[in-house]
C-alpha cells in the first residue's frame, strides 16, 4: 500500500516580501492536488514565516527551517520549538547539509533538534545524506548509518518524522542522484529502520528525495520503489515547483 507522499519547498535564506506574495498567489494557491494522496510543506526564511502562514491556502503548510537545540534560557539569534509550535506550525526541518557544513551542526546536534521537535510535537524531516568524497570512498552506507543512529534515541514517535536523503553533491548543484542511486540509498534508509526500529514503522515512514530535484527529473524519481516524495530547494522558488507537485500527485 502506497503513504502519502510528502513534498517540501525548502526556500533556504531567499525571497523578499514582493517574492513570497506573488509565488503564493500565482503558484502555490493555485496548484491541485489531491490531499489524501499528497501532503505539500513549504519552508519560507523564518521572517517570511507569518505573512506565508497568512496568504497559502490552509491545505499548503508552513515548515521551520531550523529550530534551536536545548540551550541556555537566551539563544540570541535563535528560534525555539516551542515558538514554532505556539505559532501553530506542524512541521521542522532539521540537520540540512548546509548547517551541518556552515554551522557545524554535529549528528549528536542534530540528535537535540530532533528530540525538541519530538517534545513539542513538530513533525521533523531529518536530513541526512554523504558528502562526495564519503561516496568516492565507499562510505555512503557508513554515513547514512552514523547519521541515523545518532536520532534514534530522540524519536518516540516516528510518525513523526520524516527522513530527507539529500546527498551532498547534489544539492544546487544541477548534478541529481540518478533514479537507481537515489533509490539505492533509500532502500538502505528503509532498511535500517526496519532494523532499527520494526518493519511497521519502516512501511510507514516517508523517505523524501532532495538534491537537484526539477519539473525534468521528478518522473523518474518518484516512480522508483522507495521514493516517497521529494524536498526541493532551487525549483521551488520557481513555478516548476508546482509541475513537480502535479508530477507526484
Ligand atoms: C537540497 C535541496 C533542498 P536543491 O538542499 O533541500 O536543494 O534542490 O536546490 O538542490
Amino acid at each position: 500500500e502506497k503513504k502519502r507522499y510528502l513534498v517540501g519547498g525548502n526556500w533556504k535564506s531567499n525571497g523578499s516580501v514582493t517574492f513570497v506574495r506573488d509565488m503564493i498567489n500565482n503558484v502555490l494557491n493555485k496548484m491541485k492536488f489531491e490531499e489524501s494522496k499528497l501532503e505539500v510543506v513549504i519552508a519560507p526564511m523564518i521572517i517570511h514565516v507569518p505573512s506565508a502562514k497568512a496568504m497559502l491556502h490552509s491545505h499548503l503548510h508552513v515548515c521551520a527551517q531550523n529550530i534551536a537545540a536545548e540551550g541556555k534560557k537566551a539563544q540570541t539569534g535563535e528560534v525555539k520549538a516551542e515558538q514554532v509550535q505556539d505559532f501553530g506550525l506542524k512541521w521542522a526541518i532539521v540537520g540540512h547539509s548546509e548547517r551541518r557544513q556552515h554551522y557545524l551542526e554535529s549528528n549528536e546536534l542534530v540528535a537535540e533538534k530532533v528530540k525538541r521537535c519530538q517534545e513539542c510535537h513538530l513533525t521533523a524531516i531529518v536530513c541526512i545524506g554523504e558528502r562526495l568524497e564519503e561516496r568516492e570512498a565507499g562510505q555512503t552506507h557508513d554515513v547514512l548509518k552514523q547519521q541515523l543512529d545518532a536520532v534514534k534515541a530522540s524519536v518516540k514517535d516516528w510518525s513523526r518524522i520524516v527522513i530527507a536523503y539529500e546527498p551532498v553533491w547534489a544539492i544546487g548543484t544541477g548534478k541529481t542522484a540518478s533514479p537507481e542511486i537515489a533509490q539505492e540509498a533509500h532502500e538502505f534508509i528503509r532498511k535500517w529502520i526496519q532494523g532499527s526500529v520494526s518493519d511497521a514503522v519502516a512501511n510507514a515512514t516517508r523517505i523524501i528525495y532532495g538534491g537537484s530535484v526539477s519539473d525534468a527529473n521528478a518522473e523518474s524519481l518518484i516512480t522508483q520503489k522507495d521514493i516517497d516524495g521529494f524536498l526541493v530547494g532551487g525549483a521551488s522558488l520557481t513555478e516548476k515547483f508546482g509541475t513537480i507537485v502535479e508530477t507526484v500527485n
